[in-house]
């Protein structure tokens, strides 16, 4: 099965060369496709220099900062109509650690169709992260449990494998969500598709290089969604089809 590593990257001049070659050497039969939205630190310039001594990458230049989402539905897009049968998301800020990545196919080659790295069940975590940062992200996750109930105990982790036909069912182009929302989105829609989302245990380590782009615009924008999406199944008696 073809597949590719979508990583989206601003700001990343110090983990961009590192991420590339941890990825070729834990998975050399994958492509590359890193998104990056004209980082002023010249990202950009680092991954087309690593691109061309490496092959099998591609660097998508977009003209400014849109956030998350919008560099993953971008992303997508492409890795949808190159026809790759997987499609990886990964942060290149090494919190996702590259060797994970064939645990993540391989639970796709087993039947999955979308399979999360989960720092909440059995076997995953957090480390380093300060507290404030544990607590918003375990207390987001509860919260999107408790509204949305989608059997998926880390909606907000970004790192994750789609057998690219359920991707595509879903429709990432037409989500609206800047930050990570966008990533609880799709698992929302996978799941009321009936799609079977796995989830295998990560840990998470905070970044030791660059600054994050975490903000309070991107937290509250979340729970708005989240929110209003609980709401909106609520009236609509809207639950997922089948989860596993
Ligand atoms: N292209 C693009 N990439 C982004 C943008 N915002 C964040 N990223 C990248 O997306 C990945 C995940 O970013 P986030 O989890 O939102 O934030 P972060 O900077 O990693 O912050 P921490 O969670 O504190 O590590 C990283 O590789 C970032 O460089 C953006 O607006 N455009
Ligand atoms: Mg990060």
């Amino acid at each position: 099965m073809r597949s590719v590593i979508v990583a989206p990257t601003y700001n990343e001049r110090e983990n961009i060369e590192p991420f590339l070659r941890a990825v070729r050497s834990a998975v050399p039969e994958a492509d590359v496709l890193v998104v990056d939205d004209n980082s002023p630190d010249g990202t950009g310039d680092v991954a087309d220099q690593v691109a061309a001594e490496l092959g099998q990458i591609k660097v998508l230049h977009r003209p400014g900062k849109t956030g998350l989402g919008s560099a993953y539905r971008q992303g997508f897009s492409i890795a949808l109509d190159e026809g790759y049968d997987i499609i990886v998301s990964m942060d290149c800020d090494f919190s996702h650690d590259p060797r994970a990545i064939t645990d993540l196919v391989a639970a796709i080659d087993r039947g999955d169709d979308a399979v999360v790295g989960s720092r909440y069940v059995a076997g995953g975590g957090t480390v380093d992260w300060p507290v404030h940062r544990r607590l918003l992200s375990r207390w987001g996750n509860r919260y999107v449990g408790m509204l949305l109930g989608l059997g998926v105990h880390d909606c907000t982790s970004g790192f994750r494998a789609y057998r690219s036909v359920a991707l595509r069912d879903i429709d990432p182009m037409s989500t609206t969500a800047e930050g990570y929302a966008f990533l609880t989105e799709l698992v929302r829609r996978l799941a009321n598709h009936g799609y079977r989302i796995g989830e295998v245990p990560i840990i998470f380590r905070d970044r030791e290089r660059g600054t994050s782009k975490m903000s309070s615009r991107i937290i509250i924008e979340s729970m708005l969604l989240v929110t209003r999406w609980g709401i909106s199944d609520l009236i609509h008696r809207r639950r997922p089809r089948r989860v596993r």
